[in-house]
């Protein structure tokens, strides 16, 4: 029996890119997203491709009610899982504090920090029983650095590497790694979502400059989960070349 990773937000970007990666190493996924029809999508091209078995499952991280639901009574054959990877995550508006939307606030709080918290209680006391597991957690530059408008969306992020680092020293003495991955600009639909729908705006973010594709997250990812057991990648920064900190970059460096 393959192994199983229940990834959320797996309908795009890095959590898609990692589906991918790890269905080529022959992992079963649980695909979480809101938007069904593109992880029903995903199943049929990785079942055909790679010979795997796909879930795709229909949830809204923040639905505190859903997600312990749904998680705490998977079917049998999906509820051994092995890699919980906690993607799913938004950056909404660039306001700075005193002109920001209260509903961006909730809405990053409620979906980086809440339901990251939701769907490790849920996934979490399977693999402390089994006393095997791997959290992966989608941190990012901007929870080690801040910027300009970035004030909630930045501080969501601290509290995941923050969390990453309390659930290692909660876990200690079972066989389960909690490894934070932390990139720099990942050209994907976040910043069409950070600038609620709008493609030229987002466009013009990643114009003139080389970011790291979703791709390159996924097998950072992938290097970090397919260590022997008994190494934990505890934090890795991952950098566009031509990005040198969360505000610094080839186009505006001189
Ligand atoms: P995308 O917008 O491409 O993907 C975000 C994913 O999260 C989508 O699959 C979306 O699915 C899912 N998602 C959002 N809200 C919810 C929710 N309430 N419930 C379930 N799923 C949800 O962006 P990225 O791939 O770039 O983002 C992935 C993670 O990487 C995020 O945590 C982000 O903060 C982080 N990150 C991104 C960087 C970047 O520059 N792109 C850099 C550093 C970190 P759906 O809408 O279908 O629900
Ligand atoms: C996304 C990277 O620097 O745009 O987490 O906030 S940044």
């Amino acid at each position: 029996m393959n192994k199983i990773a229940l990834i959320t937000g797996a309908s795009s970007g890095i959590g898609k890119a990692s589906a991918v990666e790890f269905a080529k190493h022959g992992v079963d996924i649980i695909a979480i997203a809101r938007r069904l029809e593109r992880i029903v999508d995903l199943k049929d091209e990785l079942e055909d491709k790679y010979k795997i078995n796909v879930l795709p499952v229909k949830l809204d991280v923040r639905d505190k009610d859903a997600v312990l639901d749904y998680l705490q009574n998977l079917p049998d054959r999906w509820k051994n899982i092995e890699i919980l990877i906690n993607n799913a995550g938004l950056s909404k508006g660039l306001e700075k504090l005193q002109d920001g939307k209260i509903e961006n606030w909730e809405l990053m709080i409620d979906t980086n920090i809440k339901g990251l918290l939701y769907v490790t209680k849920a996934i979490l006391p399977g693999m402390i029983e089994r006393n095997s597991g791997t959290i992966v957690n989608i941190a990012s530059i901007a929870g080690h650095e801040t910027y300009i408008g970035g004030n909630v969306y930045c501080a969501t992020k601290s509290a995941v590497l923050q969390l990453s680092k309390a659930l290692r020293m909660d876990v200690l003495g079972y066989d389960i790694r909690v490894v934070s991955i932390d990139p720099g600009m990942v050209e994907t639909e976040f910043s069409i979502v950070r600038f609620d729908g709008d493609k030229e705006k987002a466009d013009k973010v990643y114009e003139n400059i080389t970011p790291l594709s979703a791709k390159d997250v996924a097998e950072a990812v992938w290097f970090a989960v397919s260590r022997p057991k008994h190494v934990t990648i505890e934090d890795m920064v991952i950098m566009p070349t031509q990005q040198a900190s969360a505000v610094l970059n080839v186009k505006n460096y001189k």
